[in-house]
């Protein structure tokens, strides 16, 4: 099967590639050279999932591409820390503002923490999946802490900050596999895994 991931994060690609059988083929946007920005205008992590795989969907009917795509899907993610009645949420990529900046972020979310020692949160990913008229969810969610500074060097995004429940170290100080083995998108994307193969 020929699956289309709708993004051009190239590190989560990698952590979904890692746990997909050998069966299915992932392509991404670069694969069908589509190098548009999908804007992320929904207000919640699941109604931009949606919008990101509906997107490319449509696309995809108006653009036939060489290869032949079976399906598509889009992860959108968030880190959700209750202190900050859950924020940034929805607004995790733009937290600092624009561009995206993964350090900007790491230091904004240092920065509202500064005097709370109230630091438990949680990484959430939403996959969104179309195959034609078939729609399907799955959603992935980790507990944890914020820890008080950076630290570690793998992964992305705010790894250096998110200390999973049950660890010492944060999702950066953990080496890749052991990230995406108990990470929001490793257990959204094997529920997508059991779904293709029931
Ligand atoms: P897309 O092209 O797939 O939209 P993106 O980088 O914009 O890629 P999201 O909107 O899903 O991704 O990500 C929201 C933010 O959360 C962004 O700042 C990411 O760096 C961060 N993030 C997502 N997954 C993460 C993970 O596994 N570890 C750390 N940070 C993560």
């Amino acid at each position: 099967m020929n699956l289309l991931f709708a993004s051009s994060n190239k590190n989560k690609i990698k952590e979904i590639q890692a746990l997909l059988p050998a069966n299915i083929i992932l392509l991404g946007l670069s694969d069908i050279n589509f190098t548009q920005d999908i804007a992320e205008t929904a207000s919640t992590i699941e109604g931009n999932a949606k919008l990101k795989a509906e997107f490319i969907w449509d696309y995809l009917s108006k653009h036939p591409t060489e290869i032949k795509i079976d399906a598509v899907f889009a992860d959108d993610s968030g880190l959700e820390v209750e202190a900050l009645n859950w924020a940034p949420g929805v607004y995790s990529a733009r937290y600092a503002g624009e561009p995206k900046n993964d350090e900007a972020n790491n230091k904004k979310l240092l920065a509202e923490l500064k005097l709370q020692t109230k630091r438990n949160a949680q990484f959430k990913t939403v996959i969104a999946f179309i195959k034609q008229n078939d729609h399907q969810e799955f959603t992935g969610i980790i507990k944890g802490t914020i820890a008080y500074e950076p630290r570690g060097t793998n992964g992305f995004g705010y790894d250096p900050l998110f200390i999973p429940q049950g660890y010492r170290s944060t999702f950066a100080e953990l080496d890749f596999e052991t990230k995406n083995s108990i990470s929001h998108r490793g257990i959204a994307v094997k529920k997508l895994v059991e779904y293709l193969s029931l």
